[in-house]
């Protein structure tokens, strides 16, 4: 499977108009719509496409009180499957259910991001009580008695199936250690740590987790319900509430896969961390894709479309590209997550000087194992190689420590990773307009007293 290839080819009939669910014209009625009601243009991305007169400015992360545009080009989701529509939704209290102590999140309306202080001694995997959230919109509660997967389209060699939970948890399981991680993550160092203006969620580095996720592989669903050699793409939706950007509904939150990757390691996941999953988190079953960026893993999935052409949504034409200078005008598509370190202590920590104190910390990378991880507790001057501790489970990611003797006043620490690849963290991630695969070794100012 290669990734690089699909993207290459899936812009190539995007562009020329090969497009099902979300085309080019549909994102260009949508930044007509924005340019008409002279909005505040949130979806930068809509903006650089070829032939639109809309500027290149990328402004907040949704525009105010723009017309709608003509036909929503959001339906795109199964109006031909009828079983989902069964299942009974209702909406939580806010956007998230679950607690959000100050001390384990940082939240952003409806996105809550894990604090790396949360993680010190916790263990390989991150507990639901303090798993990050992101939410386009909100939590949906979902009963799971009452809810079916519908699985439908022209690359079944027939009719819809339909799957209650029973049906899936009858199947074969699989148990793994996967991250999710949003592909925002570390966002605000653009800002932060380089000078840049980039627009969404300004994350530090908490947009992420590793979770024991148990379920029943995509594949063996896809082949339960009849997948043709005709299929090309696997696109899952949401059930959350539809996305309104811009006064514009996009429809549920949904994002094509290959059909090479739904069969290769897709998981439709009833657990996390031996627990039925979570509201917050999908309950009551959905997508975990491996070394993808979180949107990927859909939530919630009510509907999976198995399609015999390209699919498109905004959430691989609009949003989840690379815009900026240096790359093509219509953005370039992604899929893969980067490489990241973090230590496990929030930045502004305090250490007691002239003794020993033990700095922990994690990295990982889409790409496979960590091979090394340097630390520097000198702002970058000089670096000390750190100890791997404990296994790292499905390479997942990594945890380790390194002993320092601080004197007192101020430092800044870095730690820099090297995959399996060879690929090490740059000392600067590549602008990119809406501030996604944020890579480079992160500055924390920590206070020795
Ligand atoms: N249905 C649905 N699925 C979704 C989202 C969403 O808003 N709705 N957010 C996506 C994004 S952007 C990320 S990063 C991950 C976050 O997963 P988590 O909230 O379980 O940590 O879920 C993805 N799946
Ligand atoms: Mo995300």
């Amino acid at each position: 499977m290669d990734e690089l290839e699909y993207d290459a080819l899936r812009l190539r009939q995007w562009l020329s108009g090969e497009a099902r669910g979300f085309s080019r014209r549909d994102l260009l009625r949508l930044g007509a719509a924005l340019g008409a009601a002279g909005g505040a243009l949130g979806v930068a991305g809509a903006l650089s496409v070829p032939g639109t007169a809309l500027g290149a400015a990328p402004g907040g992360a949704t525009a105010g009180g723009a017309a709608r545009a003509g036909a929503a080009p959001g339906g795109a989701a199964a109006s031909d499957a009828a079983g989902a529509d069964a299942t009974r939704v209702s909406a939580a209290a806010g956007p998230i259910v679950k607690p959000l102590p100050a001390e384990l999140f940082k939240v952003f309306g409806t996105n809550a991001e894990t604090r790396w202080s949360a993680l010190k001694g916790v263990g390989y995997h991150v507990p639901v009580d303090r798993f990050f959230v992101r939410n386009h919109t909100s939590t949906p509660v979902i009963d799971s008695a009452t809810w079916a997967l519908e699985v439908f389209g022209a690359g079944l060699r027939g009719a819809p199936r339909s799957f209650s939970l029973a049906d899936l948890r009858r199947l074969p399981s699989v148990t793994r250690s996967v991250a999710v991680e949003c592909a925002g993550n570390g966002r605000g160092y653009f800002a932060s740590q380089q000078g840049q203006t980039v627009s969404g969620t300004a994350w530090g580095l908490g947009a992420v987790g590793v979770g024991r996720w148990r379920g029943v592989r995509l594949s063996t669903v896809l082949r339960a319900a009849g997948i043709s050699s005709r299929a090309v793409d696997v696109q899952a939706s949401g059930l959350d509430p539809n996305f309104v950007s811009g006064g514009v509904d996009l429809g549920p939150v949904r994002r094509p896969l290959p059909v090479s990757k739904a069969l290769a390691d897709v998981i439709l996941a009833y657990e996390l961390n031996g627990q039925p999953l979570p509201a917050d988190h999908g309950h009551p079953v959905r997508l975990v894709v491996p070394s993808w960026i979180g949107i990927a893993s859909i939530k919630w999935v009510g509907r999976i479309e198995v399609s015999d052409e390209p699919l498109f949504s905004p959430w691989n034409t609009q949003f989840y590209r690379l815009f900026g200078p240096g790359f093509p005008a219509e953005g370039l598509p992604f899929d893969r997550q980067s490489i990241k370190s973090a230590f496990e202590l929030d930045p502004g920590a305090t250490f007691p000087a002239g003794a020993v104190s033990r700095l922990t910390g994690r990295s990982w990378s889409a790409a496979g194992r960590i091979k090394r991880v340097e630390v520097s507790t000198d702002g970058g001057a000089t670096w000390r190689r750190a100890r791997f501790t404990g296994r790292s489970a499905d390479a997942a990611w990594q945890r380790w420590e390194i002993d320092w003797r601080p004197e007192a006043g101020d430092h800044v620490l870095l730690a820099r990773a090297t995959d399996v690849r060879g690929t090490t963290q740059p000392q600067v991630a590549r602008f990119n307009t809406l501030g996604y695969l944020f890579d480079a070794a992160v500055r924390v100012p920590v206070t020795a007293v």
